[in-house]
């Protein structure tokens, strides 16, 4: 299928230009102006519109088996859903048990990728460690294409990974020239301090921000940091909620030090009086972790994107429904953590960012696909409205108004945490792989159609360690 996009300006992170675009065989084939359209070609009007590279959740969990329950978005649906909002690739997590062979669990979460119907690619979740990890991780970045490693600091009892863990497979990415990242919450200490709430009385969701207050976060943002810098490997902080947080990666990286930090759309527009609503369900749908917070960590955390000391946005799609989060109606640290939104990042950034003048059109961006492409060593393939790379474009009518709400969402979960937010600017067409796959409102994907795609090493480290591991090779010396 070829595609001509005709009339619009093509907005990248370094520029914006008038231009046509061609797109064929699945890549960008052609940008420039007044370009003819191929024969046999779809030709998108875009006049008075904005051409940009389809935004990359860094960020999602379709279909996570999670606190005794299975998320509802699973990876077809949970795929679709981002295209309709302009997302054309996800990049998920395989999350191993503590002592899951990593292997096994790589190749389950690949088998329930396979009906996605957008690229995506694997963070591999370290939540144990010996030998056999070690090995795994090795394998994973030579044969598989994984080049990041995620460690949840919090969830004691679960998948918690302790300084041991966070140590040795931080020291392990450099030898392989991936890239560890972190959630970064000290989970002895909200394990403490939910039992002492529980013990008090306190019950019901608004337990689960007392729980979990930002100097946790602080903390063990701060402590990631600060392993990474001994251990010389740069580090990626997900979901920063918190002005905590943001201070940890603003002071490393003023010092110089190779720490990336990302912020969640519902962390930058949600906030903690939800937690307090008098109905069970709808305070229960937004609890996830780091929990929303008040406005004072909301100004810092746009801030902290308005500086360039947060990189990348993403939406920590994790869904569950009310009868999944009624597990916890008389115990707060029971509520599956995690709350939905890849279908609307870039729409709630683009209204409350672009438009209101926090962001520039070639930060949004940045924020929302560039960075993820570059931080995760796939650009330009991704990332990029440019000859070679990947025809992934969301065709974006920054007129178009609408209200949030589920009853018009194609993600799987019943409450959406922008429900009735009025915006204005979202996708008129996204194009996948160089098809037309979101038009006018009406979807047109196929179940499968999305690949894996491999995320090479940051090859000079892993190179020149393959390098140094064949010249200390003992050589026989002939007698
Ligand atoms: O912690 C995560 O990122 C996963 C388990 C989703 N849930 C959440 O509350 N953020
Ligand atoms: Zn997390
Ligand atoms: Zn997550």
């Amino acid at each position: 299928m070829s595609v001509l996009i005709k009339g619009g300006t093509v907005v990248n992170a370094e520029q914006s230009l008038r231009a046509d675009v061609i797109c064929d065989g699945g890549l960008i084939t052609a940008v420039g102006t007044d370009l003819d359209a191929p024969s046999g070609a779809t030709v998108i009007d875009a006049g008075g519109q904005y051409v940009m590279p389809g935004g990359i959740d860094p960020h999602t969990h379709m279909q996570l088996p999670f606190m005794g329950t299975v998320a509802s978005e699973d990876f077809e649906s949970g795929t679709s859903a981002g295209l309709a909002g302009g997302t054309t690739m996800i990049i998920d997590f395989v999350i191993p048990g503590p002592q899951q062979n990593l292997m096994e669990a790589y190749k389950q979460w690949r088998e329930w990728a396979e009906k996605s119907v957008s690229d995506y690619s694997f963070h591999v979740a370290i939540t144990w460690w010996d030998d056999s990890v070690h090995d795994d991780m090795g394998t994973l970045v030579r044969d598989h294409g994984v080049n990041s490693f995620k460690h949840f600091m919090a969830y004691k009892g679960a998948i918690m990974a302790d300084d041991e863990i966070l140590v040795n497979s931080f020291a392990r990415s450099l030898e392989l020239g991936a890239i560890p990242t972190v959630h970064a919450e000290n989970g002895e200490l909200v394990f403490r301090l939910q039992k002492e709430l529980f013990e008090k009385g306190i019950t019901g969701p608004e337990g689960h921000p007392l729980s979990r207050p930002p100097e946790c976060e602080g903390e063990a943002a701060n402590r990631a940091i600060r392993i990474a810098e001994v251990l010389k490997v740069p580090v990626y902080i997900v979901h920063n909620s918190c002005r905590q947080s943001l201070e940890a990666i603003t002071r490393a990286r003023n010092e110089g030090q190779r720490v990336f930090g990302e912020v969640l759309a519902g962390h930058l527009l949600v906030d903690d009086s939800i937690y307090r609503h008098k109905d069970f369900d709808v305070a229960a749908a937004h609890v996830m972790s780091p929990p929303f917070r008040s406005s004072e960590h909301q100004d810092a955390l746009w801030k902290g994107l308005q500086s360039g000391n947060l990189q990348t946005t993403a939406t920590d799609h994790c869904c569950f429904c009310a009868d999944q989060k009624a597990a916890g109606k008389d115990d707060f640290r029971l509520i599956p953590n995690g709350t939905g939104g890849v279908e609307n990042r870039m729409e709630v950034l683009w209204h409350h960012g672009v438009n209101t003048g926090k962001l520039t059109m070639n930060e949004f961006v940045k924020v929302t696909s560039t960075n993820a492409a570059q931080i995760f060593n796939i650009y330009p393939r991704k990332g990029s409205v440019a000859v070679g790379a990947d025809a992934d474009i969301v065709v974006w009518d920054p007129e178009a108004t609408k209200t949030i709400s589920t009853k018009t969402d194609h993600q799987k979960v019943d409450y959406n945490i922008f429900e009735g937010m009025e915006i204005t600017g979202c996708p008129s067409h996204t194009i996948s792989q160089g098809n037309v796959v979101y038009a006018n409102g009406k979807l047109d994907v196929e179940r499968g159609a999305g690949r894996y795609i491999d995320r090479p090493p940051f090859a000079p480290f892993y190179d020149a360690l393959q390098k140094q591991a064949q010249l200390a090779e003992p050589v026989a010396v002939k007698r």
